[in-house]
């Protein structure tokens, strides 16, 4: 495969994996199967535009990002005011409905993302940390370690090779998943380098077998398991990436978070208008100065 970002297509798979969004049935199906799929106009364009200026408005609010430069912003829900409207608009909550199996979910944590022209590839990973049950040494430890999906997310500028696009490795969500042909897994099996390779920085490249990469509307829903390996290509486009996720968990699914409740999780808690508290029942926020860094 051409490791060009600008000549790579969309690959025909043997499988469909976009799907309208109503599809929950396929939708649930593919992810379980194939660890990912794409949701399409999820969003309406009004929707697109309030969730690009939440994301500018929590992530960067001073445009102080410069060239090459990108920026993650966790729990970025509990500060994205105008974007609580999400809770109310179904064709988006069946996604994670469908997914768990149940409308009994809650919050597990959410973030925004902004890469600006120039910034960097990221290399491949699970965010699943369900490898050990050793204590949490990090607050991803404590919220990535259980079967819901790590990925619900908005690519508001869309998804492309070009500009800075998610990949997935199809089929690694699999739990005796042992890496893409002629990789290996490192040793804490968060991610895979090239077969003779010492483990050391994650692998950025794009030739790898069963990559996919995925070519998304603004609109669109990208959607993957729990333990999907993926990657993101460098943003070589003129425009910033925009990204934002929510992602939920089964309210039956406790999580005894070893820290108190954020004040930004707080405020967000007890600012949320009734009809949306379920939501956050057994939310914890995030706490990132817990443990070591991750
Ligand atoms: O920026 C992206 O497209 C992917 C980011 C990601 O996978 C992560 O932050 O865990
Ligand atoms: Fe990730």
């Amino acid at each position: 495969m051409t490791t060009e970002a600008a000549d790579i297509r969309k690959p025909t798979l043997g499988y469909d994996y976009e799907f309208d969004a109503e599809r929950l049935d396929r939708i649930a199906a593919c992810t379980a199967e194939h660890g990912f799929c794409i949701a399409k106009e999820v969003l309406s364009p009004a929707m697109v535009d309030v969730l690009r200026r939440e994301v500018w408005r929590v992530v960067d609010p001073d445009r102080a990002l410069g060239a090459g430069e990108s920026r993650t912003w966790h729990a970025w829900f509990d500060e994205a005011t105008e974007a609580w409207g999400l809770l109310d608009d179904s064709r988006f909550m069946n996604l994670p409905r469908a997914l768990l199996g149940t409308g009994e979910i809650c919050i597990n944590r959410s973030a925004a993302i902004i890469r600006r022209p120039g910034s960097a590839a990221v290399g491949w990973h699970t965010d699943w940390r369900g490898q050990t049950d050793d204590p949490p040494r990090n607050a991803g430890e404590v919220l990535n370690r259980g079967s819901w999906p790590s990925g619900i997310w908005f690519y508001l500028t869309g998804s492309r090779p070009t500009h800075g696009g998610l990949c997935v490795i199809e089929d690694s969500n699999h739990a005796d998943w042992a890496g893409p042909e002629g990789f290996r897994l490192t040793a804490d099996r968060y991610s895979f380098v090239p077969g003779g390779a010492a483990e050391g920085e994650r692998y950025e490249g794009f030739d790898i077998p069963g990559l996919v990469p995925l070519f998304t509307d603004p609109g669109d829903c990208i959607l993957f398991a729990d333990r999907t390996f993926h990657g993101a290509f460098p943003n070589r486009e003129e425009r910033a990436r925009l990204s934002c996720g929510v992602g939920f968990r089964k309210r039956s699914d406790l999580i005894d978070a070893p820290w108190e409740l954020p004040a930004p999780a707080r405020a967000f808690v007890e600012a949320l208008p009734e009809r949306h508290k379920r939501y956050v029942d057994g939310y914890t926020g995030i706490d990132l100065s817990f443990g070591s860094a991750g």
